[in-house]
């Protein structure tokens, strides 16, 4: 699952990515780093996967991961142009980091500290790049269908004339209705405003207090859309603290949870992602997939064996897991499940794969 984190120029995507790899890109790096997209993958912090993991202390705890991406800043309007465009197009998700902090010392390229602004003029860019893909995409389609007769292709440019206006009316397409069969006609063309989206504001350290209560400090914001408050240079100065003295200066502040496990929580959210868990011979380990995955689908991310040859998926929630104390346990008391192939797994699952090699 590759997360991209992008942006106006000098909001702090790169103070993100740092925080949230836990790995500190040095000055030289950090210039070169503007040119390139930096990448890491990066270990989900998982509350149930430690508590897991504490019930079988033999075996090696292993973290689902994220794949993240640090992009360079764009200047306004340019995202059409941009070089870095068709790697955005590949990210499964989007983060857009967003400038809140002041610091005069640090230019914004939009000129003005507003937020609100920064994301809509943001959106507003994404749906021209879309716009510009599609009615390339629509010309070729008329061509061709001049020459030749391809109903697959009637069906895709019916659809994309659907699709154009709506773009021309600055709507998003993430918020139109679209049947799984319309969505894998686009599938290819990765449009971006049609991915998930989570704007992260990076607010100075005197703001603190409206971490989670942005719509306060910031108007405009639009409380329906998700979006994250992150204090990048304190979580930064946290970051550079040794571990026993983290608890005590984030709470001189006031803060409860770090950056990591809200920036998850939410990605998850947004990206309508759902953790399982298995416990197999040497490892416990938590798996992230999409919500509504069918129990053989979800095998399959482990291993294509397990998929080809899934007999049946037994069940455990979490916490009838963790009440019980051992899989064993609430196997005597009769409280795990059998799944067939089209179970959808749920958030929290401790699952085993009955399969047949
Ligand atoms: N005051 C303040 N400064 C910050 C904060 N976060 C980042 N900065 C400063 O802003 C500058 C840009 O931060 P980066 O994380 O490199 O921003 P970026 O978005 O990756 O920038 P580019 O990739 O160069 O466009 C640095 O000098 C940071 O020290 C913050 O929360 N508060
Ligand atoms: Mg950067």
């Amino acid at each position: 699952m590759v997360v991209a984190l992008f942006g106006y120029g000098a909001s702090g995507q790169t103070t993100l990515f740092e925080i949230l790899a836990q790995k500190k890109i040095s000055p030289v790096k950090h210039l070169e780093a503007r040119l390139e997209v930096s990448r890491a993958s990066v270990p989900v912090s998982d509350q149930r996967l430690d508590l897991l993991a504490a019930l079988y202390p033999q075996k090696k705890k292993v973290a689902a991961h994220l794949e993240l991406e640090d992009f360079p800043g764009l200047a306004a309007g340019q995202i059409s142009t941009s070089t870095y465009l068709a790697e955005l197009r590949k990210a499964d998700g989007l983060v857009q980091v967003v400038r809140g902090f002041l610091n005069p010392a640090v230019p914004h390229p939009r000129g003005k500290i507003n937020p609100a602004d920064d994301i809509n003029s943001m959106a507003e860019e994404l749906i021209l790049s879309d716009l510009v893909m599609l009615t390339a995409r629509l010309e070729k389609l008329e061509k061709d269908l001049h020459k030749f007769k391809d109903p697959e292709g009637q069906k895709e440019k019916e659809l994309l004339e659907r699709l154009k206006p709506r773009l021309e009316n600055s709507q998003q397409l993430r918020e139109t209705d679209l049947s799984p069969a319309e969505k894998k006609i686009i599938r290819g063309f990765c449009l971006l405003s049609l991915k998930p989206i989570l704007p992260v504001i990076n607010i100075d350290e005197s703001d603190l207090a409206y971490l989670n209560n942005l719509e306060e400090r910031f108007p405009g914001l639009n409380p329906v859309r998700p979006v994250l408050g992150l204090c990048g240079q304190i979580e930064k100065e946290i970051m550079e603290l040794e571990d026993e003295e983290k608890a005590l200066f984030m709470s001189s502040y006031g803060l409860i949870e770090p950056v990591q496990s809200r920036f998850f929580a939410k990605i998850k959210e947004v990206m309508e992602l759902l953790t399982f868990y298995t416990i197999g011979q040497d490892e416990v380990r938590a798996w992230l997939i999409k919500k509504n995955t069918p129990a053989v689908k979800a095998a399959g991310e482990i291993h294509t064996d397990l998929e080809r040859g899934f007999i049946r998926a037994e069940v455990l929630p979490f916490q009838e897991l963790q009440k019980a104390g051992s899989w064993q346990k609430a196997k005597e008391s009769g409280l795990i499940r059998l799944e067939g192939k089209d179970y959808q797994v749920q958030d929290g699952d401790v699952i085993y794969f009955r399969f047949s090699a």
